[in-house]
C-alpha cells in the first residue's frame, strides 16, 4: 500500500477492528486507481464515523445517522465523485435506519460500508440494533431483551442490488468486497463484522473468526430467495461474500434532469429563470 491516502494518528483503542477497515479502504481505493480528490468519504457520529477524519479524501462528518442523505446529495450533484459512506451499525441501522431503507429505493450510486461491531462503541457500550439478544452491557445489565436487526436481510428485502458481508479479520476478502461495491453501479452495502475490544466482550475477533466462512464461486448471487436464506445464516456459521447482486437502473438514469450525463455542478444556470423563481417567493 502506498500512502496517497495518508496515515494519521487515531483515537481508536489498540486492537479495534476499525484499523483494518480503514487500511482496506485505502488499499481498495488505491487498487482502483482513485486519487484523493476524486473521493468523498461520509459518516455520521461514532467511532467508525471518525473514518473520514483519518483518510486524505474529501470528507463529510454530519449528524448522527445522517451520512446517507449527505452522501447521496453529493453524488447527485457530482456524478464523477466516488462516494463512500463509512459508519457504524448504530449510526446506519439505528439513528439512520430510515435513511438506510429509503436510500436503497432511490439507488444512488454510492457504497455504504458499515463497521458492524454489534454495540455502540463511542458512547461506551450500550446495545445497538445488531446486538445479540441477551448481551449484557453497562445499560442492559440483565441482558439485551430485543431481537437483533438483520441488516443483510433488510437490504435484500428492501431491493438493494448489491449486498455483501465481510470481516475486518479477513483483509484480502474485505478489500475485494470494497472494490466490487465501489465498482457496482448503484447503492451497494457491505456489512463489515468488526470487534470492539473495549465494550463487546462476546462478539470478539475469535468469536467471528470461528464462525465466518467465504462463499464458494458456485454460489449464485442472482437468486434472491437463496440470498435471503443465506442472509438468515448468522449463528454458528456466518457466510462472507457477495450475498446478492442484481443490475438495476441508477438514480441518475431514472431522473430526467440528470439523465443527460452532465453533472449538476457543471450545468449552466439561466440567471433570468433563477430571478423569476426568487421573485415568486418574495
Ligand atoms: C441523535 C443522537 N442520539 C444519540 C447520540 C449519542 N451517540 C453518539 S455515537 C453513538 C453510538 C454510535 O454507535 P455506532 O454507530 O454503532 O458506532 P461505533 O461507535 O460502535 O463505531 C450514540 C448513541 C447522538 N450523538 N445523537
Ligand atoms: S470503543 Fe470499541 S469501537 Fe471504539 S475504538 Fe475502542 S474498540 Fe474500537
Amino acid at each position: 500500500m502506498t500512502d496517497s491516502f495518508c496515515t494519521y494518528e487515531t483515537a481508536w483503542c489498540p486492537g479495534c477492528g476499525n484499523f483494518a477497515i480503514i487500511d482496506c479502504l485505502k488499499t481498495a481505493l488505491e487498487e482502483l486507481g482513485k486519487s484523493p480528490s476524486e473521493v468523498l468519504v461520509a459518516a455520521g457520529i461514532g467511532q467508525a464515523a471518525k473514518t473520514p477524519q483519518y483518510i486524505n479524501t474529501n470528507a463529510f462528518c454530519g449528524l448522527h445517522g445522517r451520512s446517507l442523505p449527505a452522501a447521496v446529495a453529493a453524488k447527485i450533484a457530482n456524478e464523477k465523485l466516488t462516494v463512500v459512506v463509512n459508519t457504524g451499525d448504530g449510526d446506519s441501522y439505528g439513528e439512520g435506519g430510515n435513511h438506510f431503507i429509503h436510500n436503497i429505493r432511490r439507488n444512488v450510486d454510492i457504497s455504504h460500508f458499515v463497521h458492524d461491531n454489534q454495540i455502540y462503541g463511542l458512547t461506551k457500550g450500550q446495545a445497538s440494533p445488531t446486538s445479540m439478544q441477551g448481551l449484557i452491557t453497562g445499560v442492559q445489565v440483565d441482558g439485551n431483551i430485543n431481537e437483533p436487526l438483520n441488516p443483510v436481510l433488510v437490504a435484500i428485502a428492501s431491493g438493494a442490488g448489491f449486498v455483501a458481508r465481510s470481516f475486518s479479520g479477513r483483509k484480502k476478502h474485505l478489500i475485494e468486497m470494497m472494490k466490487q461495491a465501489i465498482n457496482y453501479k448503484g447503492y451497494a452495502l457491505v456489512d463489515i463484522l468488526q470487534p470492539c475490544v473495549s465494550f463487546n466482550k462476546v462478539n470478539t475477533f475469535g468469536w467471528y473468526n470461528k464462525r465466518v466462512y467465504e462463499l464458494s464461486n458456485e454460489y449464485d448471487t442472482a437468486d434472491k430467495i437463496a440470498a435471503m436464506n443465506m442472509a438468515m445464516q448468522f449463528g454458528d456459521k456466518i457466510p462472507l461474500g457477495v450475498i446478492y447482486k442484481q443490475e438495476k437502473p441508477v438514480y441518475h438514469r431514472k431522473n430526467k434532469v440528470l439523465s443527460d450525463g452532465i453533472p449538476l455542478v457543471d450545468k449552466k444556470t439561466n440567471p433570468q429563470v433563477v430571478r423569476k423563481l426568487l421573485k415568486a417567493y418574495i
